[in-house]
């Protein structure tokens, strides 16, 4: 599994808390893979916020990636940038970013293909469910054709997009490497509890895969 097999997203519109809070709140529950994801904020917002993050999520050993902005990611020292397909071309990224992670958001398999070539770390591919995260998110993908995407390529496949608790056996069944979620563990009465029950069932199910 990639870095734990979950990555929690901030997103400051489904839970109105601090970006800092949800994130402690995540870390203490046992998720250790951050990204923070703001679309609205003013760039200089961002940096000091993306600034916090890398001090709180060094704290838990935590591995940090800035979505959309990759001088911000190295600004802070950042452990890698998540780019969409309307982003930074990550082929780009690569030349001054070295040997940091670079993830690249997916939709469809001939974009999944194409991003083997562009030197990137992981690939997310979404939505699988139906999310109202992502203003401008397509139609769900579903679990088959993740599927076909985790077989056809290489490298890691991050499935995100609607992934609730119950969703993981079917996810990481259809070949995911990880899962990305928002919603499901911002809307938890408690953060931390729903993010423990994550680590547990990836956990779980990674004992499983191995037992072969
Ligand atoms: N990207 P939730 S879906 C940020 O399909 C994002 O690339 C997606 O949030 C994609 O877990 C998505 O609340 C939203 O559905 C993820």
């Amino acid at each position: 599994m990639l870095y734990g097999g979950v990555c929690f997203i901030t997103d400051r519109k489904v839970r109105d808390i601090s970006v800092e809070d949800m994130v402690k709140a995540v870390l203490d529950g046992g998720i250790r893979w951050i990204q923070l994801r703001e679309k609205e904020l003013p760039r200089r917002e961002i940096f000091y916020m993306a600034e916090r993050l890398r001090l709180l999520t060094r704290q838990y050993s935590a591995v940090f990636i800035v979505n959309d902005h990759p001088d911000i990611a190295l600004a802070v020292e950042a452990d890698g940038v998540h780019l969409g397909q309307d982003d930074f071309p990550p082929e780009r990224a690569r030349k001054f970013m070295g040997t940091a992670i670079i993830g690249h958001s997916t939709h469809s398999l001939k974009e999944a293909a194409e991003a083997e070539k562009k030197g990137v770390d992981y690939i997310g591919f979404g939505p699988i469910y139906r999310t109202t995260t992502k203003a401008d998110a397509d139609e769900p993908k579903g679990v088959e054709l993740l599927k076909e995407v985790t077989k056809r390529v290489s490298l890691p496949v991050v499935a995100i997009g609607g992934i609730r608790l119950e969703s993981l056996e079917e996810v990481f069944a259809a070949g995911a490497a990880a899962v990305a979620v928002a919603s499901d563990i911002l809307r938890a009465s408690d953060i931390s509890k729903r993010s423990m029950e994550f680590v547990k069932i990836i956990e779980k199910i990674a004992k499983g895969y191995n037992r072969g």
